[in-house]
């Protein structure tokens, strides 16, 4: 019985101290941590021949959950994914090491639109890896008339049907931009509102759920679902009657980018990798895969055709309805209150 303890406990200690390990079989390792389908099949095994290294790759499904892992300390990390938002926080809290750009020569591939962002001047922390915005996704074969407007996310007729993002941010957010609202208020009045609007919507909801949420409308559990454009676009490949739509009121768009944790144990590795992921064909043969939009212009010409239409069409539409995502600042706990009191009703 000891010894079955001692066992587990061994084991126990080996998957916390992993992320930290170094050097694996006498290869450098190199620890991501991005997003959950932000990547193919082929990118990570290329670099770890290229380079002769070992790469541990875990996910993850929200901006906030990632914070608490890099505030909770030595994560282990060598290069995440922060939103815009996030990085902007993450700067402010010291948490990421400034870029050493002279290591990453393939900057000069990225699009100047979506370099010097207000979230990180003169990008001396980050670089942006993809970009997209959050809507609705639907099957256009259960779903009755047209998909137009964040009401639909609310009607009892779709009661066990609809799923939204596990996400302050982006559901309070969503809510916020159906009543008329800005995505980013911290009026008190006006997110008691969306907060009420949530609270009663919870008993129509089938689940909340960012991470493969889009495997529900694939299988027809959810006809539904608040989500990312990438991975409602990336099912709607497989079935004609996915559709994604931006609802008349508007919604958030993002900049998801690359940055070092100042914790990071492998920094040079860690800049090579980042350096390899800015090379036009990796950029173009990912975001073929993922369906999200590149920041990669000299990637643009060796995009599907599908996925280029996509990023005309969303350019277009970014700039009238979509706000980004903002640092609120000391509010994020009344966010966050108000979000946990939804979450427990
Ligand atoms: N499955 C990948 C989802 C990535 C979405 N980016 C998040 C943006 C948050 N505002």
């Amino acid at each position: 019985m000891q010894y079955k303890w001692i066992v587990t406990l061994g084991i126990a200690v080996l998957i916390v101290v992993m992320p930290c390990v170094t050097h694996a079989a006498g290869k450098p390792v190199l620890n991501v941590y991005n997003w959950d389908d932000y990547i193919d099949e082929e990118t990570i095994p290329e670099f770890e021949k290229q380079f002769g290294v070992t790469v541990n790759y875990d996910v993850y499904d929200s901006n906030e959950s990632l914070l608490a892992k890099l505030q909770a300390g030595a994560s282990g990390f060598d290069v995440v994914f922060p939103s815009d938002y996030m990085i902007k926080i993450m700067i402010q809290l010291d948490l990421l090491e400034p870029l050493d750009t002279s290591k990453i020569p393939n900057i000069a591939n990225l699009d100047p639109g979506l370099l010097d962002q207000a979230f990180d001047p003169g990008n001396r922390y980050s670089l942006p890896y993809t970009w997209g915005t959050a809507g609705i996704g639907y099957r256009a074969d259960k779903v009755t008339g047209p998909v137009e407007s964040w009401a639909i996310m609310f009607d009892p007729k779709y009661t066990g049907r609809i799923v939204m993002l596990d996400d302050v941010r982006e559901t309070l957010g969503a809510a916020l931009k159906y009543l008329g609202y800005p995505l980013n208020s911290t009026n008190p009045a006006e997110l008691a509102q969306a907060k009420e609007l949530l609270i009663h919507q919870k008993s129509i909801i089938k689940a909340y759920a960012s991470a493969q949420a889009e495997q529900m409308l694939l299988s027809g559990d959810a006809w539904l679902v608040h989500n990312w454009s990438g991975d409602i676009y990336r099912v709607a490949a497989e079935n004609s009657a996915i559709k994604y739509v931006i609802p008349k009121e508007g919604s958030s768009k993002f900049i998801d980018n690359c940055a070092i944790p100042k914790t990071a144990q492998n920094k040079e590795l860690a800049h090579q990798f980042i350096n390899f992921l800015l090379n036009a064909e990796v950029d173009a043969r990912i975001h073929n895969q993922i369906q999200y939009l590149t920041a990669n212009k000299a990637a643009l010409p060796l995009l599907d055709e599908a996925l280029r239409h996509t990023m005309e069409t969303m350019s277009a539409e970014s700039a009238a309805k979509l706000e980004y995502i903002e640092d609120l600042g000391r509010d994020t706990r009344l966010w966050d209150r108000i979000w946990t009191e939804i979450k427990a009703h």
